[in-house]
This record gives structure tokens, C-alpha cells and sequence, in this order.
């Protein structure tokens, strides 16, 4: 994974102070590209731990067109519960402490900090055991999953991943493998606009390659998820389409680090990269609509430890 710690390099080396949506301040370089080749392993961060686990449960959930943050939440999978919370928290039926800008003051208060994650578990207890709570209060809108799986116009529902497979098996050649989750007319009901906004698929010498356009990159926490997560899904649908594997193109427009993120990224850029993992899929004759997590293995995993860091909401 060199090429990550270059791009994290190149951030420090040229970026520029910039204050940013979350109010926390970054570092940030406007357009970067990143290649993976996927036959030279699975390109999940060497450097420190990534919960790869976490990556697989999000993308099965985008792939099954779910938007709801309660199946992530009895997933064990805590990495959109801010967004949902956020929701929560600014509606008319919230009456508990005040919660305004609860990120920024969680990193600097300790008590806030203990006041936030006893509203967090609450919020999340109600998500899982009250079904009319979930529907309104822990759906993120018309986000990835929606726009992938049934992006709707004003009389038909476009399911662009199963078109996408579709023409990939039809017609490999075509350069039209195309899915776009930023949908200009849903973009203010979303809880967060989409990060990683288009991307295209590419058939050539039977195996299948992707570029994902990315329009806002938050290099420390959110690009290994990214990364990983791509990666997985050209396994997936190279698998369904029986083809191989060829390179994930990562493009990024705002490339980012977070001014919280400096000391957890120089303390990575120390690191020596090790060998990657493979991936494995089981779930043998099975659609990549009905795989779960256990059907996702990785072997040969064995990277440096985890390092913390709080994360922008
Ligand atoms: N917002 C911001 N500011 N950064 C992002 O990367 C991001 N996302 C998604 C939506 N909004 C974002 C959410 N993805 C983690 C990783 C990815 C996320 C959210 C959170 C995270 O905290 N990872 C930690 C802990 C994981 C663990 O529990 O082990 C890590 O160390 O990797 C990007 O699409």
C-alpha cells in the first residue's frame, strides 16, 4: 500500500489549510490518483488494523439496496450511527440534553463525552427494539443504497447494479458501466450527501477493473474503508460475471486529513508495509444480493495495530 502512504506524503508535503463543513480544519490537495492491482493481493491497509469486517457489512448493505442504519446497528457495525443519531437528535421529537455539534464536543469535553455515548446507546436501543422508531429516525435518506439498487425518476425504478451486471455480461466492451449514487434532485434528503459518487466498470483481457470518482476523501479514517470496499465489490461482480480481476482506479477530488488526524498519519508513515492479505469468497452459486459477511474471508491478514482517531460528523 504505498501508494496510500504517498498520497498521505503528498498531502502533508503540498496541502492547504482548509476549514471544512465539519469545523474541524484539514489539510487538503484538490485531485489525486490512486491504482490498485488486485492480482497483487487485497489492498486493505498493512500499515494499522482495518476492521475489514465493518467494510463488508456496508457494502453487502449498499448492495442490498438498505438504507436504514438499524440492519449496520445488529450488525455490530457502528460506522454510520452518528449520521442517524444526528437525525435523531435535531428532530422536534428529541427531548433529551442538548446534542448540538455532539462530534466536535465529544473529542473535547469528557463529560459531554459520557453524556453523548449514554444518548447514543439509548438512541440505538430504540432503533433495535422499536420498529416505527427505526423507520423514522434511523433511515439516512435516499442514500447509496437507494440510488444503487432502485434510483427512482417520476415513473420508473432503476436498479443500476443489476443493469450494470447485465451489460458487463452482455456487452464487456461498452464504456457506458456506469452507476452514479449522486442523484442531483435527492441530494438535500440524504444525511450525507454521497462520498463516493460515480464509478465504471472495464472489461479487458477477461478481467474486470474500476475507477470510482470520489468527491470528498478524508484520508485517515475513510479512504481504507473505501479503498477495501471497491476492491471487494470488482471481486464480487467479476465473480458474478465470471471474469477476473484487474485494478481499482481511485480518483479523489477534496483529498483531505483531518488537522485531529496529523499525528495518527505520521505515526502510519513510519510503518513498514507488509504483505497483503487475500480474499476469499465462499457462498459458492450465490448471488452477490445474498451473500453475507461470513461468505467474505480474508486470509494472511497481518497488519500493524489499530490507531485511533475520532472521526468528523
Ligand atoms: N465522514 C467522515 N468524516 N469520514 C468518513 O470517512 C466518512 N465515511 C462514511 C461517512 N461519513 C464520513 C462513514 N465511514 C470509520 C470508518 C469509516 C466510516 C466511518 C467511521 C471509523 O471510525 N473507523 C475507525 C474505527 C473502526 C472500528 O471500530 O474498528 C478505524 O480506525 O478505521 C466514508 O465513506
Amino acid at each position: 500500500m504505498e501508494q496510500y502512504l504517498d498520497l498521505c506524503k503528498h498531502v502533508l508535503a503540498t496541502g492547504t489549510k482548509k476549514e471544512d463543513r465539519t469545523g474541524t480544519g484539514t489539510m487538503s490537495v484538490f485531485g489525486y490518483q490512486m491504482r490498485f492491482d488486485l492480482n497483487e493481493g487485497f489492498p486493505l491497509m498493512t500499515t494499522k488494523k482495518t476492521a475489514f469486517r465493518l467494510i463488508s457489512s456496508e457494502l453487502l448493505w449498499f448492495l442490498k439496496g438498505d438504507t436504514n442504519v438499524k440492519t449496520l446497528i445488529e450488525d455490530g457495525n457502528p460506522i454510520w450511527d452518528e449520521w442517524a443519531f444526528e437525525k435523531w437528535v435535531k428532530s422536534a421529537d428529541y427531548a433529551g440534553p442538548d446534542m448540538t455539534d455532539f462530534g466536535r464536543r465529544a473529542t473535547k469535553d469528557p463529560e459531554f463525552a459520557a453524556l453523548y455515548q449514554k444518548e447514543m446507546d439509548t438512541f440505538k436501543k430504540s432503533v433495535v427494539q422499536d420498529e416505527e422508531f427505526a423507520a423514522k429516525y434511523a433511515d439516512l435518506g435516499p442514500v447509496y443504497g437507494k440510488q444503487w439498487r432502485s434510483w427512482t425518476t417520476g415513473t420508473d425504478t432503476i436498479d443500476q447494479i443489476g443493469n450494470v451486471i447485465e451489460s458487463i455480461k452482455r456487452n464487456p466492451d461498452s464504456r457506458r458501466h456506469i452507476v452514479t449514487a449522486w442523484n442531483p434532485s435527492e441530494v438535500e434528503d440524504m444525511a450525507l450527501p454521497p462520498c463516493h459518487a460515480l464509478f465504471q466498470f472495464y472489461v479487458a483481457d477477461g478481467k474486470l477493473s474500476c475507477q470510482l470518482y470520489q468527491r470528498s476523501a478524508d484520508i485517515f479514517l475513510g479512504v481504507p474503508f473505501n479503498i477495501a470496499s471497491y476492491a471487494l465489490l470488482v471481486h464480487l461482480i467479476a465473480k458474478e460475471c465470471n471474469l477476473g480481476v484487474g485494478e481499482f482506479v481511485h480518483t479523489l477530488g477534496d483529498a483531505h486529513i483531518y488537522s485531529n488526524h496529523l499525528s495518527q498519519v505520521n505515526e502510519q508513515l513510519t510503518r513498514e508495509p507488509r504483505k497483503l492479505p487475500t480474499l476469499i469468497l465462499k457462498g459458492e452459486g450465490k448471488s452477490i444480493f445474498e451473500m453475507t459477511t461470513a461468505d467474505i474471508v480474508l486470509e494472511g491478514y497481518d497488519p500493524h495495530p489499530k490507531i485511533k482517531a475520532p472521526i468528523a460528523v
